[in-house]
């Protein structure tokens, strides 16, 4: 039985993100450096150089690491701080969206391009253009139209752009403003570049109010991940400071969306960060914890669990 185990035992790893291609499921994860780091709030100790990529053909046996498919040394804008990133198959094409910090110590979100999901991949020489923050997450659409959602606020940066540009004293607004939102961008057909100007994602709770930035139970904080079930658009999070991933739906892939609930209780570590796959017709939750290294913050391994929807499309919370 490996739900709820850490699947990758060889090393760290941490934010997966679950894609199936091709008929084969594959984890895109962070890799976690055993080193030892003090941490903070501005996320330092997450001091990544490198992504790995695993395939998991079956759910009861432990995935098969494919190699390292990118190095920060291979990518010329990048400075340090490989963060969470996902992938895509379209066109015949495997595109990996990453952030990273620029050489001005700026989180930005590269592109690497693969005919295969083990690679090899070419990444582009600069990150795209106009991104911030992190923690991509790329939704092909039904009609074959790709989205990148992205963000995430303290370390993440996303609360020092509120004014459009970057202002290294930012933050979170006062408890009683709207909070800070997730961003979400159409990308060009190429899927190298946005298509437009990134928007906002607003959470709405159930009187169609914008969730304020004091709700720290329920307002966005990282790790965005966008799926559809039964024709409605799932967007789900991290809490952050709190340490849920929750969720809110709409039948419009740029939202409003309206809050529902939690989807995971808080696990062992600061983080969790997830994604949603649907695979061989059951629907599973890829996330991570503490738990090989004991509740080391940055010493992060990747789980997964069965995801179960109710027939009102609501999804039942899970206890790690
Ligand atoms: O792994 C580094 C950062 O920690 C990610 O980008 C966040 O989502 C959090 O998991």
């Amino acid at each position: 039985m490996l739900e709820k185990k850490p699947l990758i035992t060889h090393m760290y790893s941490a934010d997966p993100s679950a894609n199936v291609m091709n008929g084969k499921l594959y984890i895109f994860p962070s890799h976690d450096l055993d080193v030892e780091m003090e941490s903070n709030d501005n996320g330092d100790q997450y001091c990544m150089e490198d992504y790995h990529v695993y395939e998991m053909d079956d759910m009861s046996q432990p995935p098969k690491d494919l190699g390292q498919i990118l190095h920060m040394k291979n990518v010329p804008w990048v400075s340090q701080q490989m963060w969470a990133p996902d992938a895509v198959l379209k066109n015949g094409k495997v595109y990996f969206y990453f952030p990273a910090r620029d050489k001005d110590g700026l989180f930005r979100i590269g592109v690497a391009v693969a005919d295969k999901p083990e690679g090899p991949y070419t990444p582009q020489k600069q990150p795209i253009k106009d991104s911030f923050s992190i923690d991509p997450c790329i939704f092909n659409d039904d009609d074959n139209v790709s989205y990148l959602a992205f963000g995430g606020i303290w370390g993440g940066q996303l609360d020092k752009w509120k004014t459009g540009t970057f202002d290294p004293q930012g933050g979170e607004p006062p408890d009683d403003q709207n909070a800070v939102c997730c961003k979400i961008a159409r990308m060009q057909d190429d899927m190298l570049e946005f298509a437009e100007k990134p928007r906002d994602i607003v959470v709405v709770d159930e009187k169609g109010v914008p969730l304020k930035a004091g709700d720290r139970n329920r307002r966005f904080f990282e790790g965005p991940w966008i799926h559809k079930y039964n024709d409605t658009y799932y967007f789900s999070y991290s809490t952050g400071d709190t340490h849920q991933l929750v969720y809110a739906t709409s039948k419009n892939i740029y939202g409003p969306y309206t809050w529902q609930g939690v989807i995971l209780t808080p696990v062992l570590g600061w983080t969790t960060h997830h994604s949603i796959v649907e695979y061989k017709g059951k629907w599973y939750l890829f996330y991570h914890d503490c738990e090989m290294s004991k509740g080391i913050n940055h010493k992060r391994n990747v789980k997964f669990c069965t995801l179960e929807y109710r027939p009102d499309g609501s999804i039942v919370t899970l206890n790690p």
